[in-house]
């Protein structure tokens, strides 16, 4: 049986965090990224594509991202496709899958305790119920008879370190499902790539939903030679967007050439999220550059969030030089030149900033 595994789509996510225009970007770029997900399953000839949990964002999703996403399954074509629950997604009356309404091609909403049989073999869903469960999804899970098919369980939910977070909700036993004899169980909830166990993977989210997320941007290819072999399993870079995260020394003046080279060399910067923060020491002058390098990339970025509390600007006297001013003006200069405190710094800054502009 050979498969696809992704999970937590997110589809709708509003990104509350990205301004407007930028935001609704990236909205709309799940949805091709669906697309993508749906040509390499036929490029791979898979079986079927499973994906283990928050297909959606919230249940409160609107019918725009409903009809997108309708209309996205539909290129996946004849190619089966489950589709989990997941704890953004649960199938309450009110759940998002169920109002994908009549479903393109082979598209299962796996919202029953039943296997979906499938040319391959049988998978095996858990879905949840509600957003937040205590008790086990995978408890109706029946013990393996017999080896005449492959047979994976989907699943989303916390998979580590089973029983020892008791307050956490949504946990999974893997071991426990493995005992009773399946292939592979493929993992959702986890936005990063992880391994379990060489037969339980979090696929990750196909596009980061946050930065603090490790190894998100996969799908997993995951190929069972026959019943009871140990799964093949081949991670797929898929991601569109770029979610970096750097930290970068600002020794002095220079040190802005090499940030400088460094975003220039960031690949597709339209697609790329940059939490940068910044520390050091830098001249006015210096400060003034990197004031306008930080506003250039702000627009050419998909976003970039800078953290600059760290980097301080100190004239030097050739900044001091070229900051005159008459009368009220070169007495205010005067004042804040002379001052300890960090807003006069500030107004220093940008008083010298103003002058550049205006020079
Ligand atoms: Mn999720």
């Amino acid at each position: 049986m050979k498969l696809l595994h992704t999970a937590d789509w997110q589809l709708g996510l509003r990104l509350n965090f990205v301004p407007g225009e930028q935001a609704a970007r990236l909205r709309a770029q799940r949805f091709d990224t669906v697309r993508h997900l749906a040509e390499l399953a036929r490029e791979h000839a898979v079986d079927a594509v499973v994906v283990a949990g928050d297909v959606f964002d919230d249940n409160g999703v609107g019918a725009d991202s409903i009809q997108q996403a309708r209309d996205a399954l539909r290129t996946f074509g004849d190619i089966p496709v489950v589709l989990l629950p997941g704890n953004h997604d649960p199938a309450t009356p009110d759940s998002a899958l169920a109002r994908l309404g009549e479903l393109p091609g082979a598209v299962h909403v796996a919202t029953a305790r039943e296997a979906i049989s499938l040319a391959g073999g049988e998978v095996y869903p858990c879905p949840l119920t509600s957003r937040h469960t205590y008790e086990d999804a995978a408890d109706w899970l029946p013990e393996r008879s017999d080896r005449d098919k492959v047979r994976v369980v989907v699943a989303h939910g916390g998979a580590l370190q089973f029983g020892e977070e008791t307050e956490a909700p949504n946990r999974l036993d893997v071991d426990r499902m493995l005992a009773r004899g399946y292939d592979y169980v493929a993992l959702g909830d986890w936005h990063g790539t992880f391994e379990v166990n060489a037969r339980a993977w979090y696929a990750g989210a196909p596009e980061a939903t946050r930065f603090k997320e490790k190894r998100p941007g996969n799908a997993l290819l995951v190929e069972i030679a026959e019943p009871g072999s140990t799964p093949a399993v081949e991670v797929i870079p898929v991601a569109r967007t770029q979610w970096l995260t750097e930290e970068v020394e600002l020794a002095g003046d220079d040190d802005i050439d090499h940030l400088a080279e460094q975003l220039d060399a960031l690949p597709e910067k339209s697609w790329t999220l940059l939490e940068l923060t910044l520390r050091g020491e830098l001249s006015l002058a210096g400060r003034a550059r990197l004031d306008e390098l930080i506003e250039d990339y702000t627009e050419r970025l998909a976003l970039l969030r800078v953290r600059e509390d760290a980097v301080s600007a100190a004239p030097t006297p050739e900044d001091l030089a070229a900051l005159h001013g008459e009368g009220y003006l070169g007495r205010a200069i005067a004042a804040l030149r002379d001052s300890e405190d960090p807003v006069d710094a500030d107004a220093l800054r940008m008083l010298y900033r103003l002058s550049q502009e205006v020079a």
